[in-house]
């Protein structure tokens, strides 16, 4: 094995490089390294698709506008199970196989859960045997790069096909138009019509396999890239208008150049549209092509094909699915409907109203006028079908309409999204009852049945055994040999939770991994860490109702404490923030500056120098998840009770055995279930209180008033204490903080005090802090995208998948 992986290596070095060993750079070995391992997924990827075609299988298309990879080298390793005799081929071609990988460029086509999820899902797609594609679009630039320029965010452009991308696969001979704009012109049938579009764009096809666990399945992620029909007009050339002869390419290939680096406001203007609107129609050209040369009619593609919506950003592929059937597969509307119906779900991941994508029926009558009187139609029918069978009952229709009336007309993406579809899921049981009590609740009066729940899961490939190797195998120990294909014999671990043997095997686990992410803190901030202190972590995008601010205050809160009592024997504490603001999210931006002054502050003082350091370390990625949650003692999971639709850092956390600080939301209350309320620190309002609070607020003054500590910790903040040279630059949040707490965070602050205390005290017992961290391991197997992909399978693809014994 180690000799043929050498003479592979080599042979892609030398032939696909045109580089010697000798001349070899490390960037050369890195792209030799991928290629080798390339080739061992191709075998199963080439086996995988023909078996899927011969059998006539039914087959998943999960249609998403990210897909958050990060690097893929030594996943692929794992799941190929190639890992340790290419590190040693590479040893003795002299190179260090985990160095290299280090500089594999992280695929960060996505914002944050909802793209990582994607990414999760098609591995574990893979791992279950569920043969599927992933289509979404191939951004020249991925999520921008977060520099930290004194205490502040610095966006810097992401370049990660700069040296090319060795896993891809261009498919040139797979293209598709994508039309927009121009008008709908009758044809000579009496009543049938067709789109003549005035602008025409070309989607070209890039494939990336994606290969399951033990190297057993391989499925495709398709993206797509926009590219102009005619590249140069030479008309405009040969007049010497240099800009206006590729005056169209650059507009149309604007598509695919960049990715909307946007969670805090719906990306509303044309370009993300047109974004949309491009890949779905192109999946869908693809798909039904597809199908329709396998089978020789459509009429069975609910049998053969479940497509999946991840969110509202495709959810015109109800309107563009219904468009080719009718205007270019000649169907009646009721078999086209019925076939769209049964082949469309979708996935619900926030609530927030102000999250929920509409367009401007202006905007969309311009851009898409077919799909516009399409969108129509389903309305009618729909509202007239809802009509007749509510009779006497008092139903808005308003409410239900794919049409809001009332801010300017614009289309509910949501609503069409919900109406397509024959299942529509929330993404953790919190979530899916509050889709059913409030967003939803009109659609889900009369359409009842429909909504349904499927827990988030991650990957536990990536997110145990490859971040955190050490456990892996002490788990293997305890657990068995299998728990890498069955993940749910991590509950055998349940047997030993008081084993002070194994608690301390775990500890030097632990700290080996501190010890790495220690190097790191203090390679990217120049902060020194001390890696036996309780490393107190939160990372995620930056957000309001995330609380990352509850956490800064709270934090200064301690610091004060420390110094007012110094000779307390006060927990040492390192907390660590990660994460990216939106760049035209102006408070979130305004929390990064304050973290970073605080952490200034506190890191230079000498009095609780081995007691508390604050750090932002900068450019929150995959890969620095990948290290850093392996480290973590505590994690911090605080969003306001009723926001975070699921969180799924939540549970790559807890599998890694931190303690979760968390307040009743999403996800937590579903890990609190499996681990037990002694072995999670819950604190805060529930989302019921928390909507209470909201309709009838407590004024500001009396919740700060009845707060210890708080008055003073807004005081210094908004005094300037922590940012002498710009005294005022926190007025502006804390004002705003006391004039309307929507996100709970002065409501929520002492019941979090409290609960850090309750850290405090749980960690100084580390006896009882290790049977904890068990624990949450032990029951956080029920957490892997495996449990979460089978139950779509079952209860909304209707495909069968392979269960862990295979
Ligand atoms: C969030 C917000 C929040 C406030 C205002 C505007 C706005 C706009 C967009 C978003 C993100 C929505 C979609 C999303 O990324 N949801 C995330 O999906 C994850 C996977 O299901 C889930 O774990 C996260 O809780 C959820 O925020």
């Amino acid at each position: 094995m180690i000799e043929s992986l050498k003479a592979e290596i080599l042979r892609k070095l030398t032939y696909s490089l045109g580089k010697s060993p000798a001349v070899a750079q490390p960037h050369d070995w890195l792209t030799a390294g991928i290629l080798a391992a390339r080739d061992h997924v191709i075998d199963v990827w080439q086996r995988s698709t023909r078996d899927s075609y011969a059998t006539g299988r039914k087959r998943v298309y999960y249609l998403s506008l990210e897909f958050l990879i990060g690097r893929s080298l030594a996943d692929t390793l794992n799941n190929l199970g190639i890992a340790g005799p290419m590190a040693q081929a590479m040893r003795e071609l002299g190179v260090e196989l985990p160095e290299i990988e280090t500089i594999e460029p992280d695929a960060a086509l996505g914002n944050g859960g909802l793209g990582r999820l994607a990414a999760c899902y098609l591995e574990a797609m893979a791992s279950t045997g569920v043969p599927a594609l992933g289509y979404g679009i191939r951004y020249d630039h991925g999520l921008f790069k977060q520099r930290i320029d004194g205490g502040k965010q610095v966006e810097v452009p992401e370049d990660w096909l700069s040296f090319r991308n060795p896993w891809e696969f261009e498919r040139r001979e797979v293209s598709h138009k994508i039309g927009f704009g121009g008008s709908v012109v009758a044809t000579q049938k009496p009543g049938e019509v067709f789109w003549e579009p005035e602008e025409t764009v070309f989607a070209v096809a890039y494939d990336t396999p994606i290969i399951g666990w033990r190297g057993c399945d391989a499925n495709t992620l398709r993206l797509w890239r926009a590219r102009a029909m005619h590249p140069l007009s030479l008309d405009a050339f040969n007049q010497g208008d240099l800009v206006g002869a590729v005056a169209e390419r650059n507009r149309a290939e604007a598509i695919s150049k960049v990715l909307y680096p946007n969670d805090s406001t719906p990306a509303g203007q044309e370009l993300r549209l047109r974004q949309e609107y491009f890949f779905t129609s192109a999946s869908l050209q693809d798909l039904v092509r597809r199908h329709q040369r396998q089978f020789g009619t459509l009429d069975n593609l609910p049998e053969k094909a479940a497509i999946q919506l991840n969110d509202t950003h495709p959810a015109l592929a109800v309107a563009e699915l219904m468009r080719l059937l009718i205007d270019h597969h000649g169907l009646p509307w009721e078999d086209a409907w019925r076939i769209t119906n049964g082949t469309i779900s979708y996935t619900n991941h926030t609530l927030l109203p102000e999250a929920l994508e509409t367009w401007p029926v202006a905007l969309m009558e311009r851009l898409l006028p077919r799909h516009m009187q399409i969108i129509f139609a389903i309305n009618a029918r729909f509202l007239d079908d809802v009509r007749r069978s509510t009779e006497g009952q008092d139903i808005d229709l308003s409410q239900i309409s794919l049409i809001d009336e009332h801010h300017g007309r614009r289309v509910r993406m949501a609503n069409l999204a919900f109406v397509g579809s024959h299942k529509v899921n929330g993404v953790s049981a919190l979530h899916s009852k509050l889709m059913e009590q409030t967003v939803f609740a009109p659609l889900h009066a009369v359409l009842p049945g429909r909504i349904t729940n499927v827990t988030n899961g991650i990957t536990p490939r990536r997110w145990l055994f490859g971040a955190n190797p050490g456990l892996t195998r002490l788990l293997q120990d305890v657990c068995g040999d299998d728990l890498t294909d069955d993940i749910t014999q991590i509950r055998r671990l349940a047997r030993h939770t008081g084993d002070s043997g194994l608690h301390e095997r775990l500890a030097a686990i632990r700290r080996e991994n501190k010890l790495k992410l220690a190097k790191i803190i203090r390679q990217d901030t120049g902060v020194t860490v001390d890696p036996t202190a309780l490393f107190d972590v939160q990372i995620k995008r930056i957000h309001e109702y995330k609380r990352q601010l509850l956490n800064i205050l709270e934090t200064i809160a301690l610091y004060d404490a420390m110094r007012s009592e110094p000779y307390r024997d006060w927990a040492p504490r390192v907390k660590i923030f990660a994460g990216k603001a939106a760049s035209n999210y102006a408070t979130a931006k305004s929390i990064i500056n304050l973290i970073n002054d605080v952490a200034f502050v506190v890191n230079n003082d000498i009095t609780t120098r081995d007691r508390l350091k604050v750090v932002f370390l900068p450019n929150y990625n995959v890969s620095a998840a990948e290290l850093i949650i392996p480290a973590a003692d505590v994690s911090e999971q605080i969003s306001t009770a009723g926001m975070e639709a699921s969180g799924t850092g939540n549970m790559k956390f807890a599998l890694n055995g931190a303690v979760t600080i968390g307040t009743l939301d999403g996800a937590n209350i579903e890990i609190g279930e499996r681990v037990g309320e002694d072995n999670i620190v819950i604190f805060g309002m529930t989302a019921e209180e928390v909507e209470a609070a909201r309709r009838e607020p407590r004024p500001s003054d009396e919740v700060i008033a009845a707060t210890p500590h708080l008055q003073g910790v807004l005081d210094a903040v908004a005094g300037g204490v922590y940012s002498p040279r710009e005294r005022d630059r926190y007025l502006g949040l804390v004002d705003s903080l006391k004039a309307n707490d929507w996100f709970m965070v002065l409501n929520d602050f002492e019941s979090y005090h409290q609960a850090q205390r309750r850290i405090d005290s749980l960690w100084a017992d580390q006896g009882k802090w290790w049977r904890m961290s068990v624990t949450n391991t032990a029951h956080c197997g029920w957490f892997s995208a495996d449990r979460a992909i089978r139950e779509y399978a079952e209860r909304i693809w209707h495909v069968p998948a392979r269960d862990a014994k295979g």
